[in-house]
């Protein structure tokens, strides 16, 4: 290394791949994936196959994919294939929140990034667009357990555009509507002035603003940064397709289920969301999990869509 190389532990800092790298230099349409979806979130082996086909969809979607993970003590932003199926095979890889990226990285260890630790590393690496399912949020019984996902918090100080379905269903949904507000965090509904259910195309909660169109969507974050101040998020909340949700009847009794075994097994931390989305998707018949990636689909295929409009203003 030069001796005019950054001082210090430069070999912590988040790793483009050459790929990402020419298209930030370019300024051509990227777009962060997050990878705890595929780690934790989805069964194998599918969740490879789910991996490259939403790669897949941002590629022909003329932008570039960026999945993001920590990879023996490297944060990278946008892997090869190999890596990419390390992700989605490795029993060992970690689920990895936004505070767990520096022991991560001082250890060597490798983890999926969830949506903090995912917008946070594609934001430090200059992307503005990021898809994923659900965020997460508020847990229902939080005056118990005090259970709100750090991604909330991270959205709040992190300038980037989150595409997703709104928040998983599991959750307190208006509590964590509730939370954005009060974080500052913008909510677009895409196309509807109903807050998606993540499984469902609606929560039944009301959303403030709705855009219709990926230029749309562009123009606020446009207006957002000629604001200037501290950056928030924005959330693009897009629906699934209401021929392609989990039945309405089926989800609520399933959930109560879930949420009861849940309670009664003690599940605690980091390790209630990949349970309770397994037990929806067990009790579903795997109903839910077809729900989830049509829904997953859609924003990936939209974000794609946003970051062209973006990178053509
Ligand atoms: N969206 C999905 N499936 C998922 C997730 C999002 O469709 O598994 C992941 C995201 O990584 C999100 C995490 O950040 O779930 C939330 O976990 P927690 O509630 O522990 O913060
Ligand atoms: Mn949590």
């Amino acid at each position: 290394m030069s001796h005019t190389a950054p001082l210090g532990a430069a070999h912590h800092a988040p790793v483009l791949s050459a790929e990402v790298r020419a298209a930030v230099a370019a300024h051509r349409p990227v777009v962060a994936l997050e990878s705890t979806i595929i780690a934790h979130g989805l069964p194998r082996p599918r969740n490879l196959r789910v991996a490259e086909e939403l790669e897949g969809l941002v590629r022909s979607a003329g932008a570039v994919p960026a999945t993001v993970a920590v990879l023996d003590g490297r944060a990278r932003v946008g892997l090869d294939k190999d890596q990419l199926e390390r992700v989605a095979q490795d029993p060992a890889m970690r689920k990895l929140g936004h505070r767990d990226l520096a022991p991560a990285l001082a250890a060597g260890a490798s983890g999926a990034t969830t949506v903090s630790a995912t917008a946070f590393l594609a934001a430090r690496a200059g992307l503005r667009v990021f898809a994923t399912g659900g965020l997460g949020g508020v847990h229902r019984g939080w005056t118990e357990t005090q259970d709100e996902s750090a991604d909330l918090r991270l959205l709040a100080g992190t300038g980037i555009t989150v595409v997703c379905a709104g928040v998983k269903s599991i959750l307190d949904v208006p509590a964590t509507l509730q939370r954005l507000e009060t974080l500052g965090v913008g909510v677009l509904g895409y196309g509807t002035d109903r807050f998606p259910g993540f499984y469902l195309s609606s929560s039944g909660e009301p959303v403030d603003w709705t855009v219709r169109s990926p230029e749309e969507v562009a123009e606020v974050m446009g207006a957002q940064d000629a604001l200037g101040g501290p950056g928030a998020a924005l959330i693009v909340a897009n629906p699934v397709p209401e021929d392609e949700q989990l039945d309405p009847a089926l989800h609520d009794p399933v959930l109560a289920e879930a949420l009861e075994s849940c309670r009664e097994l003690g599940i605690a931390g980091q390790a209630v969301t990949p349970y309770l989305l397994d037990q929806l998707m067990r009790r579903t018949g795997g109903a839910s999990l077809e729900a989830n990636l049509a829904a997953v689909r859609g924003n990936v295929a939209l974000a794609a869509r946003i970051a062209t409009a973006w990178a053509a203003r």
